[in-house]
This record gives structure tokens, sequence and C-alpha cells, in this order.
């Protein structure tokens, strides 16, 4: 599709997002639109498109669509242009990138370029997968067939050593509850029933929160990035703490992050490519 659909933030949006990934009220930074260094994270790159809408339905897609067997699987993120403003008039275009059939589960890549309403410049452009639980087998190919960026579909794989930098950061119990209020209103994240259906005993966290967590670890770090791209590879409950581990190889963050309370992984294969040059002024 070539329609693009709007979605305006402001500091409220801004500083929001930030406390929804953990932000404390100390964080003047993150928390007060007064201060010199206020900002936007590099992940709030994320929130524009998914406060659009898509032309297509998941049901015209795959075969026995529920939303309750959704879930995200992986996420790319290019941040186009820094600073990131901390207000603007955005509009996003959509696009359908790839159907993956894994027998029992269906993949669905999509892509979304933000612009920059006002003068047009891309903002930041994101590529999302979602894995739908039960909803293969609809004789699709098995494996992806779209041209994809290299930096989208890398298996960054963390070396040996020990990690570089760890940074843990406790969720709390009402993170879901609070980072809803960015646009991603899905049940799963909120109502008991609905996320039981889906075979949670308790409403899980978003993925695109454990990646806001993750991606401030990295940014806290090592600075902005000009890409990151990271797997779902485990579910994350509101309270439970994520350890983010990091290497720096060249001019990449290689990351994963560990739910502490369990030893399971939350994110795997994840990476970000640095801008030079860009210390974080937190
Ligand atoms: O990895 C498992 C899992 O549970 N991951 C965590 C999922 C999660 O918690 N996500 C975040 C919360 S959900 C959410 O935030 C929804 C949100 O509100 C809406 C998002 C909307 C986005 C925007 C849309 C436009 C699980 C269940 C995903 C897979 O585990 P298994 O079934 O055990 O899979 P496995 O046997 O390991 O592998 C089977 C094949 O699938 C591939 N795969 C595995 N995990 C993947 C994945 N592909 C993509 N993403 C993942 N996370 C494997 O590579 C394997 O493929 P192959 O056979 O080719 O090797």
């Amino acid at each position: 599709s070539t329609e693009g659909t709007s979605f305006d933030y402001e500091d409220r949006d801004v500083i929001l997002y930030n406390l929804s990934l953990g932000a404390k009220r100390t964080d003047l930074p993150l928390v007060y639109e007064n201060n010199d260094h206020f900002q936007a994270l590099p992940s709030f790159g994320v929130i524009p498109w998914f406060n659009t809408s898509v032309p297509w339905n998941f049901d015209d897609i795959v075969k026995n669509f529920s939303p309750m067997m959704l879930l995200h699987g992986e996420q790319y993120l290019e941040v186009r242009k820094y600073p990131i403003p901390t207000a603007a008039k955005t509009l996003t275009y959509p696009k359908l990138i790839d159907v993956v059939d894994k027998g029992n589960a269906a993949l669905v890549v999509t892509g979304f370029t933000t612009k920059d309403a006002a003068t047009g410049e891309d903002l930041f452009y994101n590529e999302s997968t979602v894995f739908i639980r039960g909803s293969g087998g609809f004789g699709g190919s098995p494996k992806p067939t779209a041209a994809r960026p290299k930096a989208a579909t890398a298996a960054y794989k963390p070396p040996q050593r020990q990690a570089d930098a760890v940074i843990e950061e406790k969720t709390s119990e009402d993170q879901a509850a609070l980072y809803r209020l960015n646009g991603d209103r899905n049940p799963l994240h909120i109502d008991p029933e609905f996320s039981k259906v889906g075979g949670f005993k308790t409403p899980i966290l978003h993925g695109l929160c454990s990646l806001g967590v993750a991606a401030k670890s990295v940014f806290a770090k090592y600075g902005a990035y000009k890409n990151l791209k990271v797997r779902f590879a485990g579910v994350v409950l509101p309270g439970q703490t994520l350890r983010t581990e990091m290497w720096k190889e060249g001019n990449t963050v290689l990351f994963q992050a560990t739910v502490v309370e369990t030893g399971k992984p939350a994110i795997t294969g994840a990476g970000a490519e640095l801008l030079e040059g860009a210390k974080a002024k937190l």
C-alpha cells in the first residue's frame, strides 16, 4: 500500500514511553521536558508505527487466525534521523513483506516506514515478525522468501567470552498496564481471561517493552545506534528482572536478555549497529 496513516506525538508521549520502560523521577533527561537533555530514547522509534493502521487482516493472510495465539516474534528498528524529535507529526507507510508457513505456526513479516509529515524526511523504519500459533499448515513456503535488510535478519551470536557489560533492570508488576498506554492495547497484556486462552497463567509483558528495557541498556552503555534487531525467545512476566548482557564487536553491540528469576532467555540473536561518536546523555 502507498497510503500513509498519521500519528502525532508530543513530549507527553515521550515521557510516558520512558516511564513505561522504568525511568525514575530522577532520570530528568527522560522525564522532564525542560531538562537540557530531554530526549526520546532511540527505541521510541517503534511507537509511531504501532499507532497506525494497516490495510490487511490476519484472517485473510493465515489459516485459523486467533488474536490470542499471536506472539511478537522478532523486531528490527532503524533510526533514520538523529536527534529524534521529541514532538512530531508523522506518517507511516505499511507493507506486507513475507508470510512463512512453519507447519503449526505462521510467521507474518511486516514493514513500516515512518516519515516526518512536515519535512517528508524518514524518521524510523521497522520490520515486525509475528508468530501465530496454530495458524500454519496453509501450504505456504516454510522458509522466508522476501528480500530484507541484512541487519534485519542477521543471526547475531554472542562471542564465548564473558559479557563486556551487564545491566539488570527489574520490571514492575504494573509495567504492562502502563506500557499499554503507548498504544498497544492487546488484551494479552492485561486481561487474565484472554491470556489464559493464549496459554499463560497471567498476562505477559509486551515484547516491545522488553525490547525497550534491553535497548535502553545498550544505549546507556554504548550510545545511539543506527539499527537494532531482536528475537523474542521467551515470555517475560511483569515484575520479572531482565539481565541484559552486551558484547561490543567493532561497531556492533551483540546482546541478549535473560529473565533472572527463571534463568530463561527473553531476547536472543540481538544486535545493534552503533552510530559513531554518539554517547548517551542520560
Ligand atoms: O519463542 C517462543 C516464545 O514464546 N517467544 C516469546 C514470545 C513473546 O513473549 N513475545 C512478546 C509478547 S507478545 C506481544 O507483545 C504481542 C503484541 O501485543 C503484539 C505484537 C504485534 C506486532 C506488530 C504486528 C504488525 C515461541 C512460542 C514464539 C516459539 O517457540 P517454539 O514454538 O518452541 O518454537 P521453536 O520450536 O523454538 O522454533 C520453531 C520455528 O520457529 C522459529 N522461531 C522460534 N521462535 C521465533 C521464531 N521465529 C520468529 N520469532 C521467534 N520468536 C524457529 O527458528 C523455528 O524455525 P526453523 O524450524 O526454521 O528453525
